[in-house]
């Protein structure tokens, strides 16, 4: 990409972000009835410096199949609120126990435990809500919400934690692994790829290929994560490094070393290209976003 494409590029994703960040903000407003420290734990977390990187992946994929739809935005919000109330509760003392998350105190250490598990309770019941209240067709918003729950749900992102929890302090194999790693981190990039598609009116062959692409990216995501738990600096990240192995985690990088891991995150992120092949220009953004991935240093 030339130098003009990228910067049309960080241009095309910061106004994604700032366009997000205002519909997030709307969302997290609430009217009476909400207690006061409910919605402001939420806006701590909701509203702090994340990547984006879901509702990117909506925007991008609706994008790349032609239009945005009401859906589209109403898609990448829930995204992002069902990752955050994830996050809200696997930095939990019951879970991971972190302290710092997108670079704040952890909503449990500022707001106590209680209020965070009810923040993060909030969200995800509330990221269904904000679907269901578009402007779309009946059908529409009935076929993103079973995306949605399927995903969140437990065979997938429940499912994966609850594995990914079991597995400490044991013995595994790299297939367990990533099963654990598609249905904790990939069922929600997966997702966001779809309702992205689904909203844009996609065919079943373009819905299949960003399927596709976002499963290759959810694994090299992790795979990364993984790396810079070890490697990254706490700083950059916003959170503590050097947790998974203090844990006994089952992570690539112990698993197959650092290297071989690298080596891994670069081959699945040319997988994810070639799903894109087909796709014109409008799939750029995928492109570039799945090298970033790869290259990211938080
Ligand atoms: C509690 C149901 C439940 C699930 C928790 C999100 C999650 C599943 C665990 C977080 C721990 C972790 C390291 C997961 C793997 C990668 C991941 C999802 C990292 C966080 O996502 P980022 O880096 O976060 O996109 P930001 O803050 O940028 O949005």
């Amino acid at each position: 990409m030339s130098t003009s494409g990228e910067v049309l590029l960080s241009q095309y994703m910061a106004q994604i972000r700032h366009d997000v960040d205002l519909a997030l903000a709307e969302v997290a407003t609430y009217s009476e009835g909400c207690p006061q420290v409910l919605g402001d734990a939420i806006r701590h977390i909701l509203l702090a410096p994340g990547k984006r990187l879901r509702p990117m992946l909506v925007l991008m994929a609706s994008d790349a199949c032609g239009e945005r739809s009401n859906v589209t935005m109403a898609s990448a919000c829930a995204v992002e609120m069902i990752h955050t109330y994830s996050l809200i509760h696997d930095d939990l003392p019951a879970m991971d126990d972190d302290e710092l998350r997108r670079g704040r105190p952890a909503v449990h250490v500022a707001y106590g435990e209680a209020n965070a598990i009810l923040a993060g309770d909030a969200l995800l019941a509330q990221a269904f809500e904000v679907i269901t209240r578009c402007e779309a067709a009946a059908e529409l918003i009935v076929r993103c919400l079973q995306e949605l729950t399927a995903a969140a749900g437990p065979c997938q992102l429940v499912g994966g934690q609850v594995d990914d929890l079991q597995a400490e302090n044991r013995v595994g194999t790299a297939e367990q692994l990533q099963k654990i790693h598609e249905r904790k981190t990939g069922a929600m990039f997966r997702v966001s790829l779809r309702l992205g598609a689904i909203a844009a009116n996609a065919t079943n062959e373009q819905i299949a290929r960003l399927d596709t692409y976002g499963k290759h990216l959810g694994l090299a995501f992790q795979i990364v994560d993984d790396l810079l738990d070890e490697q990254g600096d706490m700083q950059q990240l916003g959170k503590q490094t050097g947790k998974d192995t203090a844990q006994g985690k089952l992570t690539y990088p112990a698993l197959l070393g650092i290297q071989e891991s690298q080596q891994l995150a670069a081959d699945l992120i040319r997988q994810a290209c070639e799903q894109l092949e087909p796709f014109s220009e409008t799939a750029e953004p995928l492109r570039q976003l799945a090298y970033f991935v790869l290259q990211r240093n938080n």
